[in-house]
């Protein structure tokens, strides 16, 4: 199919709640989406880069820049047949993953689209519903954080994952512990703590976590190799994977006994895909990580997720604990048994309300 249209769309849209992790506090989410076409059919892709370069380098402006000026040009007026064509012209791009994997995940929607069949199949992903927790963040003080955790657990979610940082950490772990014994429960640092802060991870060793993720730097794998040895609890790792490489690496080295795979960080489906498969033949599982998408790349999150080595549930919440009015439907709903069902219709199975869209829009490029 020749690309004949490129769509980047600059959105604001207003979370339920606000989110806060160890490197900062968001009460809305700056995104970029944008839309692939050929020959009549639109493709729709999902940047996960956000306002400020805390969670990764990556921002809006940057993902902006780099789709404008390198990324769109590649495949502008191009005849694109398989995912494969765009992950040969990105291949000279370093870095910048978060703006390579919306480009390339709109290609496999609309693909998916002009061929008729749902992005599940296209992956071989054969699971009809996916095993999914919530992502709870840091709160104002602990009572807070437990009605939250109540709420969530009420709204039937089977797996809390609770941010953490220094100063909101083992007390924390603790009372959420002491009220609910047997909750799958799991915490993620975002990179937070330093191998001196030993004495918190056994501490954090004592609760019986499914996995502690990211705690060391966002770049390394070295020390974490070490912190894994030392714990019982799994080392899972999120930042410091961005290619299948750093996946071998990892894996090489016993940095993590689990990967929390996040499309965007690792630059798109294939990417995903491939560390998928790797994990899978090392007997690692891997889950799949959220960045608080819409429900365009939720939709991504779920069908990936589908796949067979996607062991643990993931950080892929119902819609409705995100925004008000989604700029895609359907919405994704939870079910009784702490699953979300994948979609069937083709592509990603959402399609974009093109009303809400240009609420939540603040500027447009259009290529063509
Ligand atoms: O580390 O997993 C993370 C959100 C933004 C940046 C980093 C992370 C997160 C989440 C969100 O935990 C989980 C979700 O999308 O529900
Ligand atoms: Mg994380």
């Amino acid at each position: 199919m020749r690309i004949d249209r490129i769509e980047i769309h600059h959105l604001e849209l207003p979370y339920v709640h606000p989110f806060e992790t160890s490197f900062s506090r968001e009460t809305k989410r700056e995104f970029i989406v944008v839309s692939v076409s050929a020959d009549g059919v639109i493709g729709w892709g999902e940047c996960v880069a956000g306002s400020g370069p805390w969670y990764s380098y990556e921002t809006v402006g940057t993902a902006w820049e780099i789709l404008e000026k390198h990324l769109i040009p590649l495949v502008l007026f191009e005849n694109i047949d398989k995912a494969q064509d765009i992950v040969e012209r990105f291949s000279r791009v370093r870095g910048h993953p978060m703006a390579r994997a919306c480009i390339e995940n709109a290609t496999w929607d609309l693909l998916g689209r002009a061929k008729g069949i749902s992005l599940s199949r296209m992956l071989s992903a054969g699971c009809e519903s996916v095993l999914v927790g919530v992502s709870v963040g840091i709160e104002e003080n602990i009572d807070i954080l437990l009605d939250r955790v109540e709420q969530h657990v009420d709204e039937g979610y089977r797996r809390i994952k609770l941010k953490i940082k220094p100063g909101w950490d083992v007390d924390v772990v603790k009372h959420v512990r002491e009220r609910w014994p047997d909750l799958a429960l799991q915490v993620d640092a975002n990179s937070a703590y330093t191998l001196a802060d030993m004495q918190i991870f056994r501490e954090l060793d004592q609760f019986d976590l499914l996995l502690i993720e990211q705690p060391l730097h966002h770049e390394d794998i070295v020390d974490h190799a070490k912190l894994q040895k030392e714990l019982m609890t799994p080392v899972c790792l999120d930042e410091s994977i961005h290619s299948l490489e750093h996946a071998r690496w990892a894996l090489d080295i016993n940095a993590c006994r689990i990967i929390n795979i996040k499309v965007g960080r690792v630059g798109g489906l294939t990417a995903a895909t491939q560390i998928h498969d790797l994990c899978s033949d090392s007997d690692i599982p891997v889950w799949c990580g959220g960045m608080l998408e819409s429900n365009i790349g939720r939709a991504v999150n779920v069908a990936l997720a589908a796949m067979q080595n996607f062991k643990l549930p993931g950080d892929i919440s119902a819609s409705a604990r995100y925004f008000h009015q989604d700029i895609a439907l359907p919405n994704f709903v939870l079910n009784s048994d702490s699953t979300l069902d994948v979609p069937h219709d083709h592509g990603i199975g959402v399609v974009v309300d093109q009303e809400r869209l240009d609420h939540a829009c603040i500027a447009s490029k259009v290529f063509s």
